[in-house]
């Protein structure tokens, strides 16, 4: 009897810790996986959900089709380590203290991988991550050291660097795709970081794009001869005009040779068309061979205005054409999900670093405030919570991500992150949501591209921008009317409220966020210590 009573007691305490085992797995079924795809200088202007002039997206897009558009996303300061460090802490420049591309990350952060990772997930990086250090929190990555190369690039992985040969773009995903197929665990949620290089400076198309793109002219954007009247001082000194600043050889990829026989003045930059093997060269010359030719023959009878035009069709067939390949191997990683059953509560984003300017305002690289490179795409889809084919004109931010990944992890965020969780949003909540501006700093000068230090404040209606340093000046921008920003509106009587109301607005959001000029001293006081300033 006895015996049998303990028999019967062993039973029900298998049985009822079989139960417990299994709502354990319910649970981590009902995890999410999240898929963080980015891009490195991806403008939203380069993508046909947002707008079809340019090119053709149709993979990128298929997460807007099936889930959310974003079109008021922007980020907290315009350049790509700075960016990475806001979206992995949740934290502003200035609290991260990642406020350029120079100064190293400090490891001491915490990273919202290395929470969900203690939370048992699952965590890979793949592609780039430009930060000079590698991540933490992640159980493996492979990723390119600093910028990173198109053809036959360099990876550092865990066991060490290696090279391998082909196109960045394809490798990137070739080794994401490997780890989910061979290495991921089925019964664990993942976070992927699927982290593209392109469309990143020079632009270096794969074959199979230059091929195609080479030949294709497009629609001059309406400002691209502004000449920077009504704007203030950074405007007009910034260096990445596309007739001025854009180099022949480097950029627009004229021989040097060319060069030098018409005469033409070019910055000489390391070309990285020397990393190509004789096959890929031979290739690559057979397609721009030809475009050489033609450029020295018309070159002497170039004025500004054709030159300038030349320069930016040139500009928009590499650029674009490197996106193609980013379209095309995001479809891979969809269609990956799809076979696998993971499509349904998979949260996939697709973002950029930043946005960038496609020949608005005359420009190239990013930096400003200013729409283009202020605004970033995003798209995102999980079937699972979010409906298809909708849209948010909210304010979100690159701050937000963290927030946002943690909250669908079902895990808490520490009360120090300064974004908020997206998913109000994300479920079609709107009335949970109520921020109604969003903070910018920008610390990179003096540096490549002169773009002046400056942080500001935009509400739905309007922009105010405080460029500091070497200047002092105020930029008001009336985005309702002025939406291409050729305006400064700060000193027209008319705005003297508004400008009062934004500094008051400016005013608190800095304080929200714990900004300063004692930091902005701080932090011009790093430029000085490394000999970059007087
Ligand atoms: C490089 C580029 C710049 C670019 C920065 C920052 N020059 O320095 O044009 O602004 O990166 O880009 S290059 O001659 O090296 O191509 S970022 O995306 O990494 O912030
Ligand atoms: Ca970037």
């Amino acid at each position: 009897m006895k015996a049998s009573f303990a028999i019967l007691s062993i039973l029900l305490l298998i049985f009822i810790s079989s139960c417990a085992d299994e709502t354990s797995e319910e649970k981590e079924k009902k995890r999410p996986n999240i898929v963080f795809i980015m891009s490195d200088d991806h403008a939203y202007q380069a993508i046909s959900a947002y707008n079809d002039k340019l090119i053709q997206t149709p993979n990128i897009d298929r997460l807007a089709n099936e889930g959310m558009l974003f079109t008021n996303a922007s980020v907290t300061n315009s350049i790509c380590a700075p960016s990475r460090a806001v979206i992995l802490t949740g934290k502003h420049s200035h609290i991260n203290g990642k406020i350029d591309n120079l100064t190293p990350f400090d490891t001491t952060n915490v990273t919202f991988p290395q929470i969900l990772q203690k939370a048992g997930y699952q965590t890979a990086m793949f592609g780039k991550l430009h930060f000079g250090n590698n991540p933490k929190g992640f159980d493996e990555f492979k990723i390119l050291p600093g910028q990173g190369d198109y053809y036959n690039p360099k990876f550092i992985t865990q066991k060490g660097d290696t090279t391998i040969q082909g196109y960045v773009t394809d490798i990137t995903t070739d080794l994401t795709l490997d780890w989910m197929e061979k290495r991921r665990d089925t019964t664990k949620p993942f976070l992927l970081m699927y982290l593209h290089k392109a469309p990143h400076r020079s632009w270096l198309p794969a074959k199979r794009h230059y091929t195609e793109f080479a030949k294709k002219t497009f629609p001059l954007p309406e400002t691209l001869f502004d000449d920077y009247a009504n704007r203030g001082t950074a405007a007009a000194t910034a260096e990445m005009n596309i007739l001025k600043h854009m180099t022949y050889n480097y950029d627009n990829k004229v021989y040097p040779e060319i060069i030098e026989e018409l005469g033409i003045k070019d910055r000489e930059l390391n070309n990285p068309i020397e990393r190509m093997t004789s096959e890929q060269r031979a290739s690559w010359d057979s397609i721009y061979g030809p475009i050489n030719a033609d450029f020295k023959k018309r070159y002497p009878n170039m004025n500004d205005s054709t030159l300038m035009v030349w320069k930016y069709q040139r500009y928009m067939q590499d650029y674009l054409g490197t996106i193609a390949a980013v379209d095309e191997n995001v479809g891979r990683v969809l269609d990956y999900l799809d076979e696998e059953g993971l499509t349904e509560n998979t949260l996939v984003v697709y973002t950029s670093d930043q946005g960038f300017y496609l020949g608005e305002h005359g420009w190239f690289d990013k930096r400003f405030m200013y729409d283009e490179s202020f605004t970033t795409p995003l798209l995102i889809r999980w079937p699972h919570e979010i409906a298809p084919h909708t849209t948010s004109d909210e304010m979100v931010q690159n701050l937000d991500f963290a927030q946002t990944f943690l909250e669908a992890a079902g895990v808490n965020a520490p009360d120090n992150m300064q974004g908020e969780s997206l998913m109000p949003l994300l479920k079609g909540e709107t009335e949970k949501w109520d921020r109604d501006a969003v903070y910018y700093h920008y610390y990179e000068y003096p540096a490549e591209h002169a773009v002046k230090r400056h942080y500001g404040i935009a509400t739905e209606d309007f922009k105010l921008i405080h460029f500091y340093f070497d200047v002092d000046e105020w930029e008001l921008y009336d985005r309702k009317k002025d939406p291409m920003e050729m305006n400064n509106v700060y000193d027209d009587p008319a705005y003297a409220d508004t400008v009062t109301e934004m500094k008051e607005k400016l005013t608190a959001i800095r304080e929200k966020y714990n900004d300063s000029d004692a930091l902005s001293e701080q932090y011009i006081d790093i430029y000085k210590d490394k000999g970059l300033i007087e």
